[in-house]
């Protein structure tokens, strides 16, 4: 269905020491044929698979370029099909110069992601390992890459596939009873048959949880840093930052307009917002940007509350955590290099009212670890190891496995309200074909094409 040949600049355009251009398809050996050959002047017409040849690119018989060659014979490369891959010299012009020879030579243009779809198609890939190197690609943090990377390798897949082993399992022990019709399910059959249906059942609801982890480290968390004027955010913002970013002054009142920027915090990823210290104002710049730090604090998922720990606390540290009652929020008591001039009556208050207290020094970054640690908790990364453990990546995969839990739970009522076989085959059916979505054993053309189309070229 997919034979025909295409290809694309796999790598990033612009100015670099080398580019790569990969064909695929049946034609990709005579495609390359066509356009390359070696020093001396011949043609290769037997290439050894995954050997690497170093020779010239030629456009209606003119060098253009000197580039090496690697074939590989499907279905050992990446689409499954057959593959090659030339590395020419990185210029813009160059580069493009080499696609259109191969264009010009019996290739289509390859669409976006289309190499990974082929090899999704030719089953070199399941879907959730072509989503998680769409994330490799993505990834701008090193909790990203480490995520990212386990899913690539085929950990959620690998999952999946035990999981679905015992659902099949235990819908042959059903359809198995469904045969003699006669016999009810023995009591210490349905007992065993309840226990791998809870172990299913825990086993997916892991899985369904760790998307909390993996939202905090993949999309990231929106957070607005607030708190009273000096209390040090700005500070606080430019450490997690790892930059000076926001200008920090002992003038109460500095900071104005939100800045906003991601820093990874442990192994989650904050969409920081600094904001205006909040307080009562005549200044009518300032005045805008309280108002401004105020919708901001509403619109966040995460406050990171600061207090200065070097001052008795005023009226405002209080309205202020009035104005985060309901929100995920943590109280940072910061300037900790200063003697603690917070009442202990204040402190008490804090650990009342926050999800988590932390001490810190925003000037010289100390207890910043703490603070990592106490974000990792939150969203449950302390119980996930993301460069080991399943974890579902996305949205799509979410809704699956909460369809397929569903689905399990049904089937354990029905199992312990002594229902028929077949109810319980028809519940583990639908949980089966829910779960089965993730690696798209059953996911329409349309949801393909969709997640493909999110790649770029090339891919
Ligand atoms: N000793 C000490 N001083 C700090 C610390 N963090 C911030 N400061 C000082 O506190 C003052 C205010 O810091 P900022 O980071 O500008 O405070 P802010 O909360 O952003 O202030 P506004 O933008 O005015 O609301 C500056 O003089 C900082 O150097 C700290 O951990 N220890
Ligand atoms: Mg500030």
């Amino acid at each position: 269905m997919h034979n025909d040949t295409v290809a694309a600049i796999s790598t990033a355009r612009g100015k670099s020491g080398v580019a790569m251009i990969r064909i695929s398809g049946d034609d990709a050996f005579n495609v390359a044929y066509n356009m390359f050959s070696l020093p001396s002047g011949k043609k290769i017409t037997d290439p050894v698979p995954r050997k690497c040849y170093y020779g010239n690119i030629l456009r209606d018989g003119m060098i253009i370029d000197d580039a090496t060659i690697t074939y590989f014979k499907g279905p050992s490369s990446f689409t499954g099909e057959d593959v090659c891959e030339i590395c020419c010299h990185g210029g813009l012009y160059v580069t493009q110069a080499v696609l259109e020879v191969a264009l010009s030579s019996g290739a289509k243009m390859a669409g976006a992601g289309e190499f990974t779809k082929r090899a999704y198609i030719n089953g070199k890939l399941t879907l959730s390992r072509a989503e998680a190197i769409g994330s490799v690609i993505d990834a701008t943090n090193d909790a990203q890459l480490r995520l990212s990377t386990t899913g690539a390798r085929g950990v959620l897949t690998d999952k999946l596939l035990k999981i679905r082993g015992k659902m099949l399992d235990l819908i042959t022990r059903s359809y198995a009873t469904i045969d003699y019709p006669d016999e009810d399910i023995e009591d210490n059959e349905r007992g065993e048959m309840s226990r791998t249906l809870n172990e299913i059942y825990s086993e997916i609801s892991v899985l369904k949880n760790s998307y909390r982890a993996s939202r905090a480290v993949n999309e990231g968390i929106k957070t607005a840093i607030v708190g009273k004027p000096n209390a040090g955010k700005s500070s606080l913002y430019n450490a997690l930052c790892g930059d000076e970013l926001a200008i920090v002054t002992d003038i109460a009142g500095t900071t104005r307009d939100i800045i906003e920027h991601t820093a990874l915090v442990g192994d989650v990823t904050l969409r920081l917002a600094d904001t205006a210290g909040i307080r009562d104002t005549e200044d009518t710049v300032e005045k805008i940007g309280v108002m401004r730090a105020k919708e901001k604090l509403d619109a966040s998922e995460l406050v990171l509350c600061v207090f200065d720990g070097g001052e008795q606390e005023a009226a405002q540290d209080y309205e202020i955590i009035e104005s985060i009652k309901g929100k995920c929020a943590v109280a940072v008591i910061n300037k900790a290099d200063k003697e603690r001039a917070l009442s202990n009556e204040f402190v008490a208050h804090l650990y009342e009212n926050f999800e988590s207290v932390c001490e810190i020094s925003a000037k010289s970054a100390d207890g910043l670890d703490s603070l990592a640690a106490v974000l990792n908790k939150i969203y449950e990364l302390d119980k996930i190891d993301i460069s080991n453990d399943a974890v579902i990546a996305n949205a799509r995969q979410l809704s699956s496995v909460s369809l397929a839990l569903d689905k399990v739970y049904e089937a354990k009522c029905a199992l312990d309200m002594g229902e028929t076989p077949d109810i319980i085959c028809f519940s583990l059916e639908n949980a089966l074909s829910e779960l089965d979505m993730i690696d798209a054993r059953a996911t329409s053309e349309e949801i393909v094409s969709e997640i493909f189309s999110r790649f770029c070229v090339g891919k």
